[in-house]
Protein backbone atom coordinates (compact mmCIF):
# COMPACT_ATOMS: atom_id res chain seq x y z
CA UNK A 1 0.00 0.00 0.00
CA UNK A 2 2.09 2.61 -1.18
CA UNK A 3 -0.19 5.69 -0.55
CA UNK A 4 -2.93 5.84 1.42
CA UNK A 5 -5.34 8.69 2.53
CA UNK A 6 -7.60 8.20 6.03
CA UNK A 7 -9.95 11.11 6.03
CA UNK A 8 -13.06 11.58 8.17
CA UNK A 9 -16.62 10.59 7.32
CA UNK A 10 -18.87 12.98 8.93
CA UNK A 11 -17.92 16.23 10.51
CA UNK A 12 -14.38 15.48 12.33
CA UNK A 13 -13.62 13.89 15.41
CA UNK A 14 -14.30 10.32 14.01
CA UNK A 15 -11.34 9.02 15.45
CA UNK A 16 -8.87 9.72 12.46
CA UNK A 17 -5.87 9.95 14.46
CA UNK A 18 -6.28 6.59 16.22
CA UNK A 19 -6.76 5.06 12.92
CA UNK A 20 -3.87 6.04 11.68
CA UNK A 21 -2.00 5.62 14.56
CA UNK A 22 -3.33 1.93 13.96
CA UNK A 23 -1.24 1.85 10.34
CA UNK A 24 1.59 3.34 12.01
CA UNK A 25 4.19 0.84 12.18
CA UNK A 26 3.51 0.23 8.67
CA UNK A 27 4.13 3.43 7.07
CA UNK A 28 7.50 4.93 6.53
CA UNK A 29 5.84 8.47 5.85
CA UNK A 30 3.10 10.43 7.56
CA UNK A 31 1.73 13.37 5.84
CA UNK A 32 -0.97 16.36 6.86
CA UNK A 33 -1.48 18.29 4.10
CA UNK A 34 -4.61 20.64 5.10
CA UNK A 35 -5.73 22.47 8.08
CA UNK A 36 -3.52 23.67 10.95
CA UNK A 37 -3.86 23.38 14.52
CA UNK A 38 -7.64 23.94 14.35
CA UNK A 39 -7.38 19.58 14.48
CA UNK A 40 -7.60 17.74 17.51
CA UNK A 41 -6.56 14.24 17.06
CA UNK A 42 -6.28 12.00 20.46
CA UNK A 43 -4.32 8.96 20.90
CA UNK A 44 -4.20 6.82 23.32
CA UNK A 45 -0.92 4.56 23.87
CA UNK A 46 -0.58 2.28 26.51
CA UNK A 47 -1.26 4.47 29.91
CA UNK A 48 0.03 7.47 27.90
CA UNK A 49 -2.93 9.80 26.19
CA UNK A 50 -1.85 12.39 23.12
CA UNK A 51 -3.47 15.51 21.93
CA UNK A 52 -2.39 16.19 18.68
CA UNK A 53 -3.15 19.40 17.30
CA UNK A 54 -0.57 20.66 14.19
CA UNK A 55 1.60 17.59 13.99
CA UNK A 56 0.43 14.59 12.09
CA UNK A 57 -0.32 11.58 14.43
CA UNK A 58 1.77 10.00 12.83
CA UNK A 59 4.78 11.12 14.45
CA UNK A 60 3.62 8.92 17.79
CA UNK A 61 5.62 5.82 15.73
CA UNK A 62 9.04 5.36 15.86
CA UNK A 63 10.48 5.11 12.50
CA UNK A 64 8.37 7.58 10.68
CA UNK A 65 8.87 10.85 8.95
CA UNK A 66 6.56 13.35 9.87
CA UNK A 67 5.38 15.90 7.16
CA UNK A 68 3.49 19.29 7.45
CA UNK A 69 3.14 19.82 3.17
CA UNK A 70 2.13 22.93 1.35
CA UNK A 71 -1.42 22.79 1.79
CA UNK A 72 -1.12 23.33 5.68
CA UNK A 73 -1.34 26.88 8.02
CA UNK A 74 1.11 27.17 10.37
CA UNK A 75 1.16 28.52 13.84
CA UNK A 76 4.96 28.57 14.76
CA UNK A 77 4.29 28.93 18.34
CA UNK A 78 2.07 25.79 18.14
CA UNK A 79 4.77 24.12 16.09
CA UNK A 80 7.36 25.24 18.97
CA UNK A 81 5.24 24.26 21.78
CA UNK A 82 4.23 20.56 20.66
CA UNK A 83 7.85 19.83 19.28
CA UNK A 84 8.51 20.66 22.89
CA UNK A 85 6.03 19.06 24.64
CA UNK A 86 6.56 16.02 22.81
CA UNK A 87 10.18 16.00 22.70
CA UNK A 88 9.67 16.03 26.78
CA UNK A 89 7.65 12.96 26.98
CA UNK A 90 10.72 11.11 24.46
CA UNK A 91 8.74 10.66 21.36
CA UNK A 92 11.33 11.58 18.40
CA UNK A 93 10.36 14.81 17.05
CA UNK A 94 13.71 14.82 14.59
CA UNK A 95 12.65 13.76 11.70
CA UNK A 96 9.95 16.62 11.21
CA UNK A 97 9.88 18.27 7.31
CA UNK A 98 8.18 21.61 6.79
CA UNK A 99 7.14 22.74 3.39
CA UNK A 100 8.76 25.86 2.36
CA UNK A 101 5.32 26.80 0.23
CA UNK A 102 3.03 26.27 3.63
CA UNK A 103 1.85 28.92 4.88
CA UNK A 104 2.01 30.28 8.30
CA UNK A 105 -0.43 32.13 10.81
CA UNK A 106 0.56 34.95 12.55
CA UNK A 107 -0.80 36.81 15.17
CA UNK A 108 -3.34 39.21 13.06
CA UNK A 109 -4.96 36.07 11.79
CA UNK A 110 -6.08 34.55 15.22
CA UNK A 111 -6.82 38.43 16.25
CA UNK A 112 -8.74 38.81 12.74
CA UNK A 113 -10.72 35.51 13.23
CA UNK A 114 -12.03 36.04 17.13
CA UNK A 115 -12.74 39.96 16.13
CA UNK A 116 -14.82 38.60 12.78
CA UNK A 117 -16.93 35.56 14.45
CA UNK A 118 -17.76 38.51 17.15
CA UNK A 119 -18.85 40.46 14.79
CA UNK A 120 -20.81 38.11 12.71
CA UNK A 121 -22.95 37.83 16.17
CA UNK A 122 -25.78 34.91 15.80
CA UNK A 123 -24.21 34.32 12.11
CA UNK A 124 -21.30 33.01 13.83
CA UNK A 125 -19.39 29.63 12.60
CA UNK A 126 -18.24 28.89 15.88
CA UNK A 127 -14.66 28.54 14.52
CA UNK A 128 -11.78 27.46 16.38
CA UNK A 129 -10.78 30.99 16.55
CA UNK A 130 -6.81 29.71 15.92
CA UNK A 131 -6.61 32.06 12.72
CA UNK A 132 -7.22 29.05 10.11
CA UNK A 133 -10.02 31.14 7.97
CA UNK A 134 -8.27 34.52 7.55
CA UNK A 135 -4.84 32.79 6.86
CA UNK A 136 -6.58 30.84 4.30
CA UNK A 137 -8.04 33.90 3.18
CA UNK A 138 -4.80 35.62 2.62
CA UNK A 139 -3.15 32.40 0.85
CA UNK A 140 -5.90 32.85 -1.94
CA UNK A 141 -5.92 36.80 -1.97
CA UNK A 142 -2.22 36.41 -2.59
CA UNK A 143 -0.97 38.19 0.47
CA UNK A 144 -0.01 35.72 2.85
CA UNK A 145 3.65 35.10 4.30
CA UNK A 146 5.23 31.61 3.87
CA UNK A 147 7.67 29.64 5.64
CA UNK A 148 10.30 30.28 3.17
CA UNK A 149 9.89 34.45 3.70
CA UNK A 150 11.20 33.81 7.20
CA UNK A 151 14.19 33.13 5.45
CA UNK A 152 14.59 36.95 3.60
CA UNK A 153 13.91 39.88 5.55
CA UNK A 154 13.68 41.93 3.13
CA UNK A 155 10.77 39.98 0.88
CA UNK A 156 9.27 39.30 4.48
CA UNK A 157 8.82 43.09 5.88
CA UNK A 158 7.58 43.26 2.22
CA UNK A 159 5.15 40.99 2.34
CA UNK A 160 3.90 41.69 6.27
CA UNK A 161 3.71 45.05 5.46
CA UNK A 162 1.53 44.11 2.01
CA UNK A 163 -0.65 41.79 4.59
CA UNK A 164 -1.31 44.70 7.02
CA UNK A 165 -2.25 47.47 4.98
CA UNK A 166 -5.95 46.81 4.71
CA UNK A 167 -5.88 44.64 7.58
CA UNK A 168 -5.01 47.91 9.92
CA UNK A 169 -7.49 50.32 8.01
CA UNK A 170 -10.45 47.02 8.77
CA UNK A 171 -9.03 46.47 12.15
CA UNK A 172 -8.71 50.56 13.19
CA UNK A 173 -11.68 51.79 11.80
CA UNK A 174 -14.41 49.35 11.37
CA UNK A 175 -13.62 47.18 14.27
CA UNK A 176 -12.19 49.81 17.10
CA UNK A 177 -8.68 47.76 17.80
CA UNK A 178 -5.61 48.92 17.55
CA UNK A 179 -3.50 48.52 14.24
CA UNK A 180 -0.71 45.97 14.68
CA UNK A 181 2.86 46.77 14.06
CA UNK A 182 4.60 45.27 10.79
CA UNK A 183 7.75 45.22 12.76
CA UNK A 184 6.47 42.85 15.24
CA UNK A 185 4.99 40.51 13.25
CA UNK A 186 8.30 40.04 11.58
CA UNK A 187 10.44 40.55 14.56
CA UNK A 188 8.28 37.26 15.89
CA UNK A 189 8.86 35.71 12.37
CA UNK A 190 12.33 36.05 12.42
CA UNK A 191 12.46 34.23 15.96
CA UNK A 192 11.43 30.66 14.32
CA UNK A 193 14.65 30.70 11.58
CA UNK A 194 16.46 28.66 13.52
CA UNK A 195 14.05 26.21 14.89
CA UNK A 196 12.66 25.77 11.21
CA UNK A 197 16.33 25.52 9.64
CA UNK A 198 16.79 21.94 9.34
CA UNK A 199 12.97 20.85 9.01
CA UNK A 200 12.09 22.89 6.11
CA UNK A 201 12.74 21.53 2.85
CA UNK A 202 10.80 20.94 -0.87
CA UNK A 203 8.01 18.28 0.93
CA UNK A 204 6.29 17.73 -2.68
CA UNK A 205 10.01 16.70 -4.21
CA UNK A 206 10.90 14.57 -0.41
CA UNK A 207 7.62 12.73 -1.62
CA UNK A 208 7.83 12.05 -4.92
CA UNK A 209 11.29 10.60 -4.04
CA UNK A 210 9.33 8.63 -0.89
CA UNK A 211 7.05 7.17 -3.81
CA UNK A 212 9.26 6.36 -6.08
CA UNK A 213 11.72 3.99 -3.73
CA UNK A 214 8.50 2.31 -3.06
CA UNK A 215 7.85 3.76 0.26
CA UNK A 216 4.32 3.92 2.34
CA UNK A 217 3.18 7.72 2.61
CA UNK A 218 0.24 7.80 4.80
CA UNK A 219 -2.03 11.31 3.94
CA UNK A 220 -3.82 12.27 7.37
CA UNK A 221 -6.82 14.81 6.61
CA UNK A 222 -7.74 17.45 9.39
CA UNK A 223 -11.25 17.68 10.12
CA UNK A 224 -13.62 15.94 7.38
CA UNK A 225 -15.67 15.38 4.47
CA UNK A 226 -18.78 17.71 5.52
CA UNK A 227 -16.65 20.28 6.64
CA UNK A 228 -14.40 20.62 3.34
CA UNK A 229 -14.63 24.55 2.15
CA UNK A 230 -15.83 22.80 -1.35
CA UNK A 231 -18.00 19.69 -0.37
CA UNK A 232 -19.41 20.62 3.15
CA UNK A 233 -22.40 22.34 4.36
CA UNK A 234 -20.28 25.96 3.61
CA UNK A 235 -20.50 28.19 5.40
CA UNK A 236 -20.19 26.13 8.11
CA UNK A 237 -17.36 24.53 7.06
CA UNK A 238 -13.27 24.97 7.80
CA UNK A 239 -11.24 26.88 5.05
CA UNK A 240 -9.59 23.90 3.71
CA UNK A 241 -9.63 20.72 1.19
CA UNK A 242 -10.55 18.21 4.20
CA UNK A 243 -11.05 15.69 1.29
CA UNK A 244 -9.20 12.91 -0.71
CA UNK A 245 -8.48 15.83 -3.77
CA UNK A 246 -6.83 17.86 -1.27
CA UNK A 247 -4.26 15.45 -0.27
CA UNK A 248 -3.03 15.72 -4.13
CA UNK A 249 -2.99 19.80 -4.08
CA UNK A 250 -1.98 20.05 -0.47
CA UNK A 251 1.48 17.56 -1.02
CA UNK A 252 1.98 18.06 -4.72
CA UNK A 253 1.49 14.03 -5.65
CA UNK A 254 -0.62 13.47 -8.32
CA UNK A 255 -4.34 12.24 -7.76
CA UNK A 256 -3.30 8.82 -8.98
CA UNK A 257 -0.57 8.13 -6.15
CA UNK A 258 -3.34 6.82 -3.62
CA UNK A 259 -4.23 3.61 -3.52
CA UNK A 260 -6.32 3.31 -0.40
CA UNK A 261 -8.88 5.71 0.67
CA UNK A 262 -10.04 5.16 4.22
CA UNK A 263 -12.94 7.03 5.80
CA UNK A 264 -13.14 7.22 9.38
CA UNK A 265 -16.95 7.08 10.55
CA UNK A 266 -18.29 6.87 13.83
CA UNK A 267 -20.99 4.82 14.94
CA UNK A 268 -23.15 7.58 15.46
CA UNK A 269 -22.64 11.52 14.70
CA UNK A 270 -21.46 14.47 15.96
CA UNK A 271 -20.40 18.24 15.31
CA UNK A 272 -19.00 20.77 16.83
CA UNK A 273 -19.84 24.68 15.96
CA UNK A 274 -23.03 25.80 13.78
CA UNK A 275 -24.40 24.42 10.93
CA UNK A 276 -26.94 21.79 10.09
CA UNK A 277 -27.24 18.31 11.30
CA UNK A 278 -30.34 16.90 10.42
CA UNK A 279 -29.72 13.65 12.78
CA UNK A 280 -28.98 16.16 15.70
CA UNK A 281 -30.31 14.96 19.04
CA UNK A 282 -31.75 17.31 21.64
CA UNK A 283 -33.13 14.66 24.49
CA UNK A 284 -31.61 12.06 26.53
CA UNK A 285 -30.40 9.81 23.59
CA UNK A 286 -28.03 12.96 22.47
CA UNK A 287 -27.23 13.39 26.17
CA UNK A 288 -26.53 10.10 26.40
CA UNK A 289 -24.35 9.83 23.50
CA UNK A 290 -22.27 13.16 24.49
CA UNK A 291 -21.74 11.12 28.16
CA UNK A 292 -21.22 7.81 26.99
CA UNK A 293 -18.73 8.90 23.82
CA UNK A 294 -17.10 11.62 25.96
CA UNK A 295 -18.14 14.22 23.09
CA UNK A 296 -15.91 17.07 23.90
CA UNK A 297 -13.65 18.82 21.46
CA UNK A 298 -10.14 18.20 21.71
CA UNK A 299 -8.90 21.33 20.89
CA UNK A 300 -11.41 23.70 22.40
CA UNK A 301 -13.52 21.43 24.77
CA UNK A 302 -16.34 22.31 23.81
CA UNK A 303 -19.30 19.71 23.86
CA UNK A 304 -20.09 17.95 20.88
CA UNK A 305 -23.66 18.41 19.34
CA UNK A 306 -24.36 14.20 19.01
CA UNK A 307 -26.74 12.63 16.69
CA UNK A 308 -27.82 9.47 15.04
CA UNK A 309 -25.71 7.47 12.34
CA UNK A 310 -26.44 9.32 9.05
CA UNK A 311 -26.17 6.74 5.75
CA UNK A 312 -26.67 9.31 3.24
CA UNK A 313 -23.60 11.43 4.49
CA UNK A 314 -21.93 8.35 4.45
CA UNK A 315 -22.55 7.54 0.77
CA UNK A 316 -21.71 11.29 -0.36
CA UNK A 317 -18.10 10.44 1.55
CA UNK A 318 -18.01 7.88 -0.56
CA UNK A 319 -18.70 8.89 -3.70
CA UNK A 320 -16.30 12.43 -2.79
CA UNK A 321 -13.25 10.67 -1.50
CA UNK A 322 -13.89 7.31 -3.52
CA UNK A 323 -13.47 5.35 -0.36
CA UNK A 324 -12.29 1.94 -0.67
CA UNK A 325 -12.66 1.04 3.15
CA UNK A 326 -14.40 2.58 6.36
CA UNK A 327 -13.41 2.35 9.74
CA UNK A 328 -15.91 2.48 11.80
CA UNK A 329 -15.30 3.82 15.55
CA UNK A 330 -16.91 3.93 18.68
CA UNK A 331 -19.26 1.39 18.28
CA UNK A 332 -18.67 0.55 22.35
CA UNK A 333 -20.37 3.64 22.72
CA UNK A 334 -23.70 2.23 21.36
CA UNK A 335 -23.99 -0.39 23.65
CA UNK A 336 -26.52 -0.54 26.56
CA UNK A 337 -29.16 1.06 23.88
CA UNK A 338 -32.46 -0.84 23.39
CA UNK A 339 -32.73 0.18 19.87
CA UNK A 340 -30.21 2.27 17.31
CA UNK A 341 -32.08 4.28 14.68
CA UNK A 342 -30.08 4.83 11.73
CA UNK A 343 -31.17 7.56 8.82
CA UNK A 344 -31.57 5.88 5.41
CA UNK A 345 -32.64 9.15 3.65
CA UNK A 346 -33.99 12.69 3.67
CA UNK A 347 -37.85 14.04 3.73
CA UNK A 348 -37.63 17.32 2.39
CA UNK A 349 -40.96 19.32 2.53
CA UNK A 350 -42.34 15.57 1.66
CA UNK A 351 -39.93 14.48 -0.84
CA UNK A 352 -38.02 11.86 -0.28
CA UNK A 353 -33.77 12.44 -0.74
CA UNK A 354 -31.56 9.59 -0.76
CA UNK A 355 -29.04 11.27 -1.98
CA UNK A 356 -27.42 14.44 -0.34
CA UNK A 357 -29.93 17.63 -1.22
CA UNK A 358 -28.20 19.88 -3.94
CA UNK A 359 -29.56 23.14 -2.29
CA UNK A 360 -28.19 23.67 1.43
CA UNK A 361 -31.47 25.29 2.71
CA UNK A 362 -32.80 21.62 1.91
CA UNK A 363 -30.09 19.80 4.01
CA UNK A 364 -31.23 22.08 6.65
CA UNK A 365 -34.87 22.07 6.29
CA UNK A 366 -33.87 17.81 5.88
CA UNK A 367 -35.83 15.16 8.03
CA UNK A 368 -34.07 11.63 9.29
CA UNK A 369 -36.15 9.01 7.61
CA UNK A 370 -35.20 6.01 10.76
CA UNK A 371 -34.99 2.76 10.14
CA UNK A 372 -34.53 1.15 13.80
CA UNK A 373 -31.73 -1.50 14.83
CA UNK A 374 -32.45 -3.50 18.09
CA UNK A 375 -28.90 -2.85 20.59
CA UNK A 376 -27.22 -5.00 23.09
CA UNK A 377 -26.24 -4.84 26.32
CA UNK A 378 -22.89 -6.02 26.39
CA UNK A 379 -19.49 -4.93 26.83
CA UNK A 380 -17.89 -5.15 23.27
CA UNK A 381 -14.82 -3.57 24.70
CA UNK A 382 -12.78 -6.82 24.53
CA UNK A 383 -14.07 -7.94 21.71
CA UNK A 384 -11.02 -8.58 18.51
CA UNK A 385 -12.96 -10.96 16.53
CA UNK A 386 -16.41 -10.26 14.27
CA UNK A 387 -17.95 -13.30 15.76
CA UNK A 388 -16.81 -12.02 19.57
CA UNK A 389 -19.53 -9.22 18.81
CA UNK A 390 -22.92 -9.96 20.07
CA UNK A 391 -25.60 -10.62 17.07
CA UNK A 392 -27.58 -7.53 17.11
CA UNK A 393 -23.85 -5.58 16.84
CA UNK A 394 -22.91 -7.82 13.99
CA UNK A 395 -25.99 -7.22 12.52
CA UNK A 396 -26.06 -3.90 12.85
CA UNK A 397 -22.49 -3.53 11.23
CA UNK A 398 -23.36 -5.50 8.46
CA UNK A 399 -26.78 -2.85 8.06
CA UNK A 400 -24.58 0.08 8.01
CA UNK A 401 -21.89 -1.97 5.28
CA UNK A 402 -24.65 -2.29 3.04
CA UNK A 403 -26.17 1.18 2.91
CA UNK A 404 -23.04 3.46 3.04
CA UNK A 405 -21.16 2.51 0.03
CA UNK A 406 -17.91 0.76 1.09
CA UNK A 407 -16.93 -1.89 3.05
CA UNK A 408 -16.15 -1.56 6.73
CA UNK A 409 -12.49 -2.93 7.32
CA UNK A 410 -12.47 -2.12 11.04
CA UNK A 411 -14.48 -1.57 13.73
CA UNK A 412 -13.22 0.45 17.14
CA UNK A 413 -14.44 -0.84 20.48
CA UNK A 414 -12.62 1.51 22.88
CA UNK A 415 -10.08 4.24 22.25
CA UNK A 416 -7.08 2.05 22.98
CA UNK A 417 -4.57 1.06 20.32
CA UNK A 418 -5.56 -2.74 20.67
CA UNK A 419 -9.56 -1.79 21.39
CA UNK A 420 -10.52 -2.77 17.18
CA UNK A 421 -11.81 -5.67 15.26
CA UNK A 422 -10.43 -5.93 12.23
CA UNK A 423 -12.81 -7.12 9.23
CA UNK A 424 -10.32 -6.89 6.19
P1 LIG B 1 -12.03 26.73 11.79
O1 LIG B 1 -11.42 27.05 13.14
O2 LIG B 1 -12.06 27.90 10.88
O3 LIG B 1 -11.46 25.51 11.15
O4 LIG B 1 -13.59 26.38 12.13
C1 LIG B 1 -14.53 26.23 11.07
C2 LIG B 1 -15.50 25.08 11.33
O5 LIG B 1 -14.76 23.85 11.34
C3 LIG B 1 -15.01 23.16 12.55
N1 LIG B 1 -13.80 22.49 13.02
C4 LIG B 1 -13.82 21.33 13.71
N2 LIG B 1 -14.82 20.47 13.98
C5 LIG B 1 -14.49 19.40 14.72
N3 LIG B 1 -13.25 19.16 15.27
C6 LIG B 1 -12.27 20.04 15.01
N4 LIG B 1 -11.13 20.00 15.69
C7 LIG B 1 -11.12 19.95 17.18
C8 LIG B 1 -11.18 18.49 17.61
C9 LIG B 1 -12.31 20.80 17.69
C10 LIG B 1 -12.30 21.35 19.07
O6 LIG B 1 -10.67 17.68 16.85
O7 LIG B 1 -11.72 18.15 18.63
O8 LIG B 1 -11.49 21.01 19.91
O9 LIG B 1 -13.21 22.16 19.32
C11 LIG B 1 -12.50 21.14 14.16
N5 LIG B 1 -11.72 22.12 13.68
C12 LIG B 1 -12.53 22.96 12.98
C13 LIG B 1 -15.40 24.26 13.56
O10 LIG B 1 -16.13 23.74 14.66
C14 LIG B 1 -16.22 25.17 12.68
O11 LIG B 1 -17.52 24.65 12.53
P1 LIG C 1 -10.05 12.92 15.21
O1 LIG C 1 -10.12 14.42 15.21
O2 LIG C 1 -10.84 12.31 14.10
O3 LIG C 1 -8.65 12.40 15.27
O4 LIG C 1 -10.78 12.44 16.54
P2 LIG C 1 -10.62 13.01 18.03
O5 LIG C 1 -9.36 12.49 18.61
O6 LIG C 1 -10.88 14.47 18.08
O7 LIG C 1 -11.88 12.31 18.72
C1 LIG C 1 -12.06 10.94 18.76
C2 LIG C 1 -12.15 10.47 20.22
O8 LIG C 1 -12.68 9.18 20.26
C3 LIG C 1 -10.80 10.35 20.95
O9 LIG C 1 -10.98 10.73 22.28
C4 LIG C 1 -10.45 8.88 20.81
O10 LIG C 1 -9.61 8.41 21.86
C5 LIG C 1 -11.80 8.27 20.90
N1 LIG C 1 -11.98 6.99 20.17
C6 LIG C 1 -11.53 6.66 18.93
N2 LIG C 1 -11.97 5.44 18.57
C7 LIG C 1 -12.77 5.01 19.61
C8 LIG C 1 -13.56 3.83 19.82
O11 LIG C 1 -13.65 2.93 19.01
N3 LIG C 1 -14.24 3.78 21.02
C9 LIG C 1 -14.19 4.76 21.96
N4 LIG C 1 -14.90 4.63 23.07
N5 LIG C 1 -13.46 5.88 21.77
C10 LIG C 1 -12.77 6.00 20.61
MG1 LIG D 1 -10.65 15.90 16.43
Amino acid sequence: MPAVLITGAQWGDEGKGRATDLLGSRVDYVVKFNGGNNAGHTVVVGSEKYALHLLPSGILTPGVTPVISNGVVVDLEVLRGELEALGGRGVDVSRLKVSANAHVITAYHRTLDKVTERFLGKRQIGTTGRGIGPAYADKINRVGIRIQDIFDEGILRQKVEAALDFKNQVLVKIYNRRAISADEVVEDLLGYREMLEPMVCDTGLLLHEAMQAEKTVLFEAGQATMLDIDHGTYPFVTSSNATAGGASTGSGLPPHALDRVISVIKAYTTRVGAGPFPTELFDESGEYLRKQGFEFGTTTGRPRRCGWYDAPMARYAARINGVTDFVLTKLDVLSGLETIPVCVAYDVNGVRHDEMPVNQSDFHHAKPIYEEFPGWNEDISGARRFEDLPKNAQDYIVALEGMSGSRISAVGVGPEREQVVVLH
